[in-house]
């Protein structure tokens, strides 16, 4: 059957990896993107989803299958098998880096970024990796389907699919912030112009929340001088829609993810270690703007303040590696594992545990983690959405109160039913871990009921159908 919908995306659902016989197993792609399309595609035959072969082992599942097509949870994928060292350049320096730091304002601006020839190469295997997502999907895709587009690693692609199909119907989601025309500026002049205007190849621009919209919105003014009216664009004699599309959990195919005689075991394993304490959790990618350290620091500010709490709490921090290739990354994992160990070695008893940092890829112990906790800290920097920030409530069977940071995008539909922080205040967000442990049962049980219920919101497969139907037919 050709698909009526293609996606494309740099991460696909699945990443393989051999076995000692040989074979290749497959295991679920890490992050939040994955977890939102993947839930939206779930038994969705007439799709396809496109993504870069990112390891071998990819490269040969790739081979191994008719047409480099593969089946995932009831739609297909093709892997685009780049050459490495572009895609090195293009999604380690300019997407991981360059670009992430300028939509997370991770820069600074007194020294960095500085722009020299690594960059300029870099940017230039965007521009090629764009260009063949855009030819993988031209050349396979029959008149007028919808493509969708997602993330800051495919920005040119919409307006180089429009200059080959016009026919087709694209849309960009932009899963993480969008920052503002000031901070946008950090980028050369001419590559700021690109981006916008590749973006604005698409016929529609989604964001999760109207924050990143307007932001997105005022950068075209301001950058390109363009006319925009609401949220309609006029760009090279079309107008394109900007929207937001909040994007949410799809329960079953979050808790498909992992056998259930997996997370059993987990669960039993993170209960004996508690030995009945209250468990404060974090979960993230060991990614720098998550706040890492930030929120360890503030757990710590709990301990120095409240003696009466020592070896009555514990907190679990599960990091999932990310981005080992570059340096940056590499430096902050190990900056998140030495404060953990010097916090765990100032208050640790005999008999007390108060700090566990552990970095694994193991969602089966993340699912049982969201069903145990008391507190859920979640504290990024800046944040798209933070799919975590409503899977740990949707999941959570403990009255569980969740502590957010007021820059994630979660925060503007979950904020009736959590503790807000500001994520650059370490003693606001000691303050707020103090209050979820300290709330009185009726507001505990008020508040966590509150924010499961609109952490439920917006399943993936109805975020999708949205910027479909808002696409022109
Ligand atoms: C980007 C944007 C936006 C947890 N442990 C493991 C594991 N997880 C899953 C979680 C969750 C996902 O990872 C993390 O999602 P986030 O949304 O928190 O963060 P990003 O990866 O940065 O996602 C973000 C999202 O896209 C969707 O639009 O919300 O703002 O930055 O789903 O359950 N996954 C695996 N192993 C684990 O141990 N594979």
């Amino acid at each position: 059957m050709s698909a009526q919908l293609v996606v494309a995306s740099n991460r696909g659902p699945l990443s393989y990896e051999e076995a000692p016989d040989g074979s290749l197993t497959a295991r679920r792609g890490a992050g939040g993107l994955v977890s939102a399309l993947g839930g939206a595609l779930h038994d969705r035959a007439d799709a396809l989803w496109i993504a870069a072969a990112l390891t071998p082992d990819d490269r040969r599942a790739a081979e191994e299958n008719e047409g480099g097509i593969m089946e995932a949870a009831g739609y297909r994928v093709r892997l685009l098998d780049i050459p490495e060292l572009e895609y090195d350049m293009y999604y380690n320096v300019m997407s991981n880096r360059f670009l992430w730091f300028i939509c997370h304002y991770l820069w600074d601006p007194a020294h960095t970024p500085s722009i020299g020839e690594e960059e300029r190469q870099s940017w230039h295997a965007y521009e090629e990796v764009n260009r063949r997502f855009a030819t993988a999907i031209c050349d396979n895709t029959a008149e007028g389907v919808a493509v969708m587009i997602q993330d800051y690693h495919l920005g040119l692609a919409p307006a180089m699919i429009r200059t080959q199909r016009p026919d087709l119907r694209v849309g960009i989601f932009w899963h993480i912030p969008f920052p503002d025309a000031d901070y946008l500026r950090l980028m050369p002049d001419r590559w700021s112009r690109r981006l916008l205007e590749g973006m604005l190849g698409a016929d529609l621009i989604g964001f999760h929340t109207t924050r990143w919209a307007g932001n997105f919105i005022r950068a075209v003014v301001d950058v390109l001088e363009e006319q925009t009216t609401r949220r309609l664009v006029s760009h090279q004699g079309r107008r394109v829609r900007v929207g937001h599309y909040p994007v949410g959990v799809d329960v079953k195919s979050l808790t498909a993810g992992a056998d259930p005689e997996d997370v059993r075991r987990q669960k039993a394993s993170i209960t004996d270690w508690l030995g009945g304490r209250k468990l404060i959790l974090r979960v993230d990618r060991t990614e720098l703007s998550k706040n890492i350290v930030r929120g360890l620091r503030a757990y710590e500010r709990v301990l120095e303040k409240r003696p009466d709490l020592h070896g009555k709490v514990s907190h679990l921090a599960l990091l999932t590696p990310s981005r080992s290739h570059v340096p940056e990354y590499r430096d902050y994992l190990a900056e998140c594992k030495e404060t953990g160990r010097e916090i765990a070695k100032r208050f640790q008893t005999d008999s007390w545990e108060p700090l566990r940092v552990e970095v694994a890829d193991d969602f089966p112990r993340t699912l049982a983690a969201y069903e145990l906790y008391d507190v859920l800290v979640v504290n990024p920097v800046f944040d798209g959405m933070n799919l975590v920030a409503r899977e740990g409530p949707v999941l959570n069977r403990n009255q569980g109160i969740l502590v957010l940071s007021r820059n994630a995008g979660a925060w503007s539909e979950l904020s009736p039913a959590a503790l807000g922080v500001n994520p650059f205040d370490v003693d606001g967000t000691a303050e707020a871990i103090e209050a979820a442990i300290d709330l009185p049962e009726a507001e505990r049980a008020w508040m966590s009921k509150g924010v499961a219920r609109l952490a439920r919101g917006r399943a993936p497969a109805r975020w999708l159908e949205r910027q479909l139907r808002d696409l022109p037919s």
